[in-house]
């Protein structure tokens, strides 16, 4: 529902402003662009950041499309594993998991909605020795995998990201994102990197995020004041998705 959507995004963002995960000054992209902002989520690692940020990707993933409610109001994930890319993922995809089960046992009467969802990563470095691989957690073979990560920009770390879990023989069921930066992917793609994804990956595979840099615009101008707003009107002017 809207409401509780508004909820985690009004707690969630002035924390990412004090910890300094959102940032504004001048900062330059993987991309080349430069930015008047900047998204740090290797510090999200404070205990209210962590809760706060699971519990927004939770919400997300416990909602349609991600799952389904039948007649009955019983509730299906359309999911099997939560996958976080290495390494910023990693954390995501645990806290995100254990969100899920702390809510449902939270709820009065648990209904075991998540009991067959698993979390799961890659490695970085491909591991020799032991059961080696390069998968940490529920083997993806066959199985639907929701990739977690935090910031979408022109969308080459979501594409690796498919690839390893295509090579693995898992089904990429969708995508959740902490921050879509909404800007064109270049100069001849006027699209965002989530809506190339959303074509590129069949059209019907739900890609979401948490926050966009519409919600920056529209929610943060009493903490960073209206010079930083233009700002970020201005670049979204130059480098925005149609
Ligand atoms: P794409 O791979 O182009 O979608 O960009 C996502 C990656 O860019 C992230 O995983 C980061 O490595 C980096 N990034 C940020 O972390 N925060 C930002 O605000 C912007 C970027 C970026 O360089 O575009």
């Amino acid at each position: 529902p809207p409401s509780a959507n508004q909820d985690y995004k009004s707690t969630l963002l002035p924390l990412l402003i004090s910890n300094k995960v959102l940032s504004f000054g001048t900062y330059v992209l993987k991309s080349g662009r430069e930015s008047p902002y900047f998204f740090t989520s290797t510090l999200m690692h404070t205990a209210p950041l962590l809760r706060a940020s699971s519990a927004a990707y939770a919400s997300v993933l416990s909602s349609e499309p991600f799952v389904t409610t039948d007649a009955n109001g019983t509730t299906k994930p359309n999911f099997d594993i939560v996958f976080g890319p290495a390494y910023k993922g990693i954390p995501i995809c645990a806290a995100v998991l254990n969100e899920l089960a702390v809510q449902d046992s939270l709820s009065g009467s648990p209904k075991g909605t998540w009991d067959n969802v698993s979390y799961s990563f890659n490695r970085k470095e491909a591991k020799a020795h032991g059961e080696g691989g390069n998968i940490v957690g529920a083997p993806l073979k066959g199985k639907r995998v929701v990739i977690v990560d935090d910031v979408i920009t022109a969308g080459t770390a979501l594409r690796e990201a498919v690839g390893i879990i295509e090579k693995e023989g898992g089904i990429v069921a969708g995508v959740v994102v902490m921050l879509d930066r909404e800007e064109r992917v270049s100069d001849s793609e006027p699209k965002s990197a989530i809506g190339c994804a959303e074509r590129d990956l069949g059209g019907n595979i739900p890609i979401r995020s948490v926050l966009g840099l519409h919600d920056l615009i529209e929610k943060l101008s009493d903490s960073i004041g209206a010079g930083e707003i233009q700002r970020l009107k201005d670049y979204r002017s130059r480098y925005g998705a149609e």
